[in-house]
């Protein structure tokens, strides 16, 4: 194994193999062939190891019922799979958009949760490189402007893996696991994910960042955030009761403008 970030990694998986993992996405799935559309739904709120076509790992107990996982495509992204070449991976994501190069995995917890990134592997189809390529870089973001992990000019094995292991997990509302390959050309699609290792935790209500972010899309306040606090004013769901002093007035109204106002590039 290629360890890049792999001084503390197995301490941290030592460590971590008496706590709640969740879920790695391993990519196993039935019926898919190369260049097949990676499905939408693969990833989402898993509770177990296989679901239907669906399969997934997971080192511990619990899994991620309040994460959904999704693979945009736009801007000329393709999110596809493949079956086996990219080093010794098996069952991958790439971006078959030859010269785009932006492959990305977009995790997002449910209100009051936040994902918790453990690792995951990468690797370069070996039949087209000749030594382990460089690539732009590898970045994971969270909700705010500035990078949870990047790596520079990260060079990629094309005969195992290159692994990701956070000794600290990576944690936030929204985790965007990405990479720029775009410096390869017509190769930008010779890299791939795999063996996505993430968890959720819940996030006490004093703590949520972001408080207002209600509604989907996460990361972004708009209307939806603003109509979900209206209805949850008016129902006297507790999410409404922002001061948490057991009434709705407005107090609660004025809290949420002001956590509106400030927007969400945070983490
Ligand atoms: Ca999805
Ligand atoms: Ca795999
Ligand atoms: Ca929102
Ligand atoms: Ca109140």
């Amino acid at each position: 194994m290629n360890t890049k970030i792999g001084v503390v990694a197995g301490s941290a998986l030592v460590l971590a193999s008496g706590l709640a993992m969740g879920t790695e996405l391993t990519f196993t799935i039935d019926g898919i062939g190369n260049f097949g559309d990676m499905p939408d739904d693969y990833g989402d709120r898993v509770v177990m190891l296989d679901d239907g076509n669906f399969h997934y790992d997971e080192h511990g107990e619990g899994f991620t019922p309040n994460i959904e996982v999704d693979y945009p495509n736009t801007n000329g992204i393709d999110p596809s799979w493949w079956g086996s070449g990219y080093g010794d991976l098996v069952g991958i994501y790439f971006e078959n958009a030859d010269g785009n190069g932006q492959g990305e995995i977009v995790l997002t917890a449910d209100y009051g949760y936040e994902v918790v990134l453990y690792g995951f592997d990468m690797s370069a189809y070996g039949s087209v490189f000749s030594t382990d390529p460089t690539i732009n870089a590898v970045r994971v973001m969270g909700c705010s402007d500035t990078p949870l992990f990047e790596e520079l000019n990260a060079v990629i094995s094309e005969t195992t893996h290159t692994s990701y292991d956070f000794a600290q997990p990576l944690r936030a509302r929204e985790i965007r696991i990405q990479f720029d390959t775009a410096n390869l050309g017509n190769l930008s699609d010779d890299i791939a994910f795999d063996n996505i290792l993430f968890g959720q935790s819940s996030v006490d209500v004093e703590e949520i960042p972001c408080y207002a972010d209600y509604a989907a899309p996460a990361c972004v306040l708009n209307f939806l955030d603003v109509s979900a606090f209206l209805g949850f004013y008016s129902d006297g769901d507790p999410r409404g009761d922002i001061n948490q002093d057991g009434s709705f007035n407005f107090l609660d109204v004025s809290d949420f403008l002001q956590d509106y106002g400030q927007g969400c590039d945070v983490d």
